[in-house]
C-alpha cells in the first residue's frame, strides 16, 4: 500500500495520507453500522459509555459529537482494525509488532460539528517509546471546508508542549501561551475511504464544520508491542495481548528518549477530549453558537 518514499515522508513530517484504502462496500458497512448507533442516541439524554453528545443534543434532535469505542458497537469497525491493507501500512510505519489501543469516531455534523483544539496525543498517554500513531478513516470526503484534521509538519520531533490549564490537565495547547507555528499547519484531505496516519507526538487539531456536509472520522490508536504505557496499568494480561494485530507479545519494554509530561492531575471535567478541553483558557477554534447562526 505504501512505498519507502511514503515511509520516509511519515518519518520526516509526522503524518501521511493514503487515499482510497477502502472500497465502496467496506465504506457502506461502516456507514450503515454508524447510522444504527446514531439512531439509538435518540434514547439518550446525557453522555455515557458510548455517546459524547453535542451541548445542543436532545432526544428529539439527536446530536452526537463522538462515538466512544466504536469497535465495541460497530462490527465493521472491529473487523477493520485487522484489515490486511491497514496492517501492511502499520507494520511499515511502526514495525513488525503492533497493538490496537482504542478507537473513537468523531462526528462533525454539517453546520455545527465541534472543533478539536490543538494537542499532541502523547500528552494523554506517554509510553516507554514513541512508536505510536493514530489512524483516521475518512467516512466522508474531506476537504478544506468540512473541518479536516490539520497537522503541523515535523512537530513530532519537537517538545511535548504544556497541555495544562489552571494546574490541571486539559488536553489542549494554549495557542496564546505556546510557541506553535500554526501558519505551517496542513489539512489532511481525501476522498471517503482514505486514511490518515499521524505520529503520537504530532501537533494537530481541527475546526468547527461550517459546511453543509458531514465529516465523520473513525480513529484508531496503535502502539508498538514493546511500547509500555507510563500511566495506565495492565490489569488483564491475556486481554491486553488479545489486541495485538501483528507480531508477538513481549515482556521487554523498549525504552527510547522522548520528552514526557504526565497528564496529571486529571482535568476537572475528565471525560472525552471535548470535555477535557473545555477548561482551556484561550481557545483557538470557534465554538458553535446557535444564536449567531
Ligand atoms: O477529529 C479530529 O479532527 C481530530 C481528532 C483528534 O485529534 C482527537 O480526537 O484526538
Amino acid at each position: 500500500m505504501i512505498n519507502q518514499t511514503d515511509v520516509q515522508f511519515y518519518r520526516d513530517q509526522g503524518y501521511l495520507v493514503v487515499e482510497n484504502v477502502l472500497d465502496t462496500t467496506e465504506l457502506n458497512h461502516l456507514r450503515s453500522d454508524l447510522a444504527q448507533v446514531v439512531a439509538a442516541a435518540a434514547k439518550v439524554t446525557s453522555n455515557n459509555d458510548t455517546y459524547d453528545l453535542e451541548p445542543t443534543h436532545s432526544p428529539d434532535a439527536p446530536r452526537v459529537r463522538r462515538i466512544k469505542h466504536p469497535h465495541t458497537v460497530m462490527p465493521s469497525a472491529l473487523e477493520l482494525m485487522r484489515h490486511p491493507k491497514l496492517l501492511s501500512i502499520l507494520t511499515r510505519l511502526i514495525g513488525p509488532g503492533v497493538r490496537f489501543q482504542t478507537s473513537k469516531l468523531n462526528m462533525k455534523a454539517a453546520g455545527y460539528g465541534a472543533a478539536v483544539e490543538w494537542h499532541q496525543d502523547w500528552a494523554f498517554y506517554p509510553h516507554t517509546n514513541d512508536d505510536l500513531l493514530a489512524v483516521g478513516v475518512m467516512l466522508d470526503d474531506v476537504d478544506d471546508i468540512n473541518g479536516p484534521m490539520m497537522v503541523i509538519p515535523g512537530s513530532h520531533k519537537g517538545p511535548t508542549l504544556d497541555h495544562h490549564a489552571g494546574g490541571f490537565f486539559c488536553g489542549a495547547i494554549d495557542p496564546v501561551k505556546s510557541e506553535m507555528d500554526l501558519q505551517a499547519a496542513v489539512p489532511l484531505k481525501g476522498p471517503a475511504g482514505s486514511m490518515t496516519f499521524h505520529h503520537v507526538r504530532s501537533i494537530h487539531g481541527s475546526a468547527l464544520n461550517r459546511s453543509d456536509r458531514s465529516r465523520n472520522f473513525l480513529l484508531y490508536q496503535f502502539t508498538a508491542n514493546d511500547a509500555w504505557p507510563l500511566v495506565e496499568t495492565i490489569d488483564d494480561w491475556n486481554e491486553y495481548n488479545s489486541w495485538i494485530v501483528a507480531g508477538e507479545p513481549t515482556l521487554h519494554p523498549r525504552m527510547a528518549a522522548a520528552p514526557v509530561r504526565l497528564p496529571l492531575p486529571p482535568a476537572p471535567q475528565q471525560g472525552s477530549i471535548y470535555e477535557n478541553q473545555s477548561t482551556l483558557e484561550n481557545r483557538f477554534f470557534d465554538v458553535y453558537d446557535e444564536a449567531s447562526t
